[in-house]
C-alpha cells in the first residue's frame, strides 16, 4: 500500500432537528477521511477549526465569505423547511440530514455529491444543476423539489460550492493535513474476563485501542487456528482520533488455556500483537 496516490473524500454533514413549529436546531460538521476538521454549531456564527491545518489554503477573506454564505443559508433553510412542512402537511418532529462533499482524483478531476435524508431515508440529491428526487422518494416530495428548482440563484450557488469551492478546499486540506492523515498509530491490547455467559463458561475479552487508521484484524486463536466463534464488536472512536475494538470469545471454562488474541494492524509492520490467555485466571469463579 505504498506509493500509490490515495484519495481522501471530504464530507460536510448537516443535522437539523425540527421538534415542533418553533423549536429547531442545525449543526454542521466536516470530515476529511477519518478526521473531523470543522464544526458548525447551532447558535454559533462561526465555523470552528478543529485541526491546526483546518484552514487549508483558504485566505481569511475566503473563510469570511464562506461563513457569511452559511449564516444566510442556515436561517433560510430553517424557514424554507418550516414552509414546506406546512405546504406538505408534515407532522413534527422530523429530522433532516444533508451530506455533501467531494473527492479529488489525480489530474485535477473531482467528483461531488449532495444528498438529503428525511427521517433517515435518502429523498433528494443535487445532480448537475437541479434538485432531483431519490429513486424511491415518496411522491409528496415532488412539490418541494419543484419549488426548490425555481430558485436559480440557489442552484447556481450549490453548483459552484460543489464544483469549485469543495475541491479547492479539499485539496488544500489534504496538502496541509497529509502527514496526520497518513500517520500510523500502534494499538495497545489487553485481555479481561467478561460476564459469565453460563455455568462453566467464560467470556474472554480482547481489547484493542489507540490505533489509526481504522482497518484492523483481531481474532481469538488456538495456536495458528482462528476461532470462528470470535465475536467482533463495532470499531468505536476514542476522543483523540484513534479507534477502539473489543473482540470476545465464549468458551467452556476448561478450554480457555491455550487461547490467544492476535492483532494485525498496518502500524505494526507485520509484527502482530499476540496475547496469551493466562489459564490461572479462568479457574476463579
Ligand atoms: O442559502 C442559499 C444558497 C446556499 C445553499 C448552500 C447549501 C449547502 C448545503 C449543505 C450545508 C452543510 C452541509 C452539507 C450541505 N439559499 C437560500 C437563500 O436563497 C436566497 C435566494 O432565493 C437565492 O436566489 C440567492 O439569492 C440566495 C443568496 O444568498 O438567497 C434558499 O432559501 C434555499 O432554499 C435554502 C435551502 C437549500 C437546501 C434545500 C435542501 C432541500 C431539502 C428538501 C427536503 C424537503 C423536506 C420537507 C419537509
Amino acid at each position: 500500500q505504498t506509493g500509490s496516490p490515495r484519495n481522501f473524500p471530504f464530507r460536510c454533514l448537516q443535522i437539523s432537528s425540527f421538534a415542533n413549529t418553533t423549536w429547531t436546531r442545525t449543526d454542521g460538521l466536516a470530515w476529511l477521511w477519518e478526521l473531523q476538521t470543522h464544526a458548525w454549531r447551532n447558535g454559533s456564527d462561526s465555523i470552528h477549526f478543529l485541526k491546526p491545518w483546518s484552514r487549508g489554503n483558504f485566505s481569511p477573506q475566503q473563510w469570511e465569505d464562506l461563513q457569511h454564505i452559511l449564516g444566510v443559508y442556515r436561517s433560510s433553510f430553517t424557514r424554507d423547511i418550516q414552509e414546506f412542512a406546512i405546504m406538505l402537511s408534515k407532522v413534527y418532529p422530523f429530522e433532516l440530514q444533508l451530506s455533501a462533499g467531494c473527492e479529488a482524483y489525480p489530474g485535477n478531476a473531482s467528483e461531488s455529491f449532495l444528498h438529503v435524508a428525511f427521517q433517515g431515508t435518502h429523498v433528494v440529491s443535487f445532480q448537475g444543476t437541479y434538485w432531483e428526487p431519490a429513486p424511491d422518494a415518496p411522491l409528496w416530495l415532488n412539490r418541494a423539489i419543484e419549488e426548490l428548482n425555481k430558485d436559480q440563484g440557489t442552484r447556481e450557488m450549490v453548483q459552484s460550492l460543489l464544483s469549485d469551492t469543495c475541491p479547492q478546499l479539499a485539496s488544500g486540506l489534504l496538502e496541509a493535513g497529509k502527514s496526520e492523515l497518513e500517520q500510523q498509530v500502534k494499538p495497545k491490547a489487553w485481555l479481561s474476563q467478561g460476564p459469565s455467559p453460563g455455568s462453566d463458561r467464560l467470556q474472554l475479552e480482547c481489547h484493542v485501542s489507540g490505533f489509526y487508521p481504522k482497518p484492523v484484524w483481531v481474532m481469538w486463536m488456538r495456536g495458528e487456528q482462528d476461532q470462528p466463534e470470535t465475536q467482533r464488536g463495532d470499531v468505536l472512536p476514542n476522543a483523540d482520533d484513534t479507534w477502539y475494538l473489543r473482540v470476545t470469545l465464549d468458551v467452556a471454562a476448561g478450554e480457555a488455556a491455550g487461547l490467544s488474541c492476535r492483532v494485525k494492524h498496518s502500524s505494526l509492520g507485520g509484527q502482530d500483537i499476540v496475547l496469551h490467555w493466562d489459564g490461572s485466571r479462568s479457574s476463579s469463579t
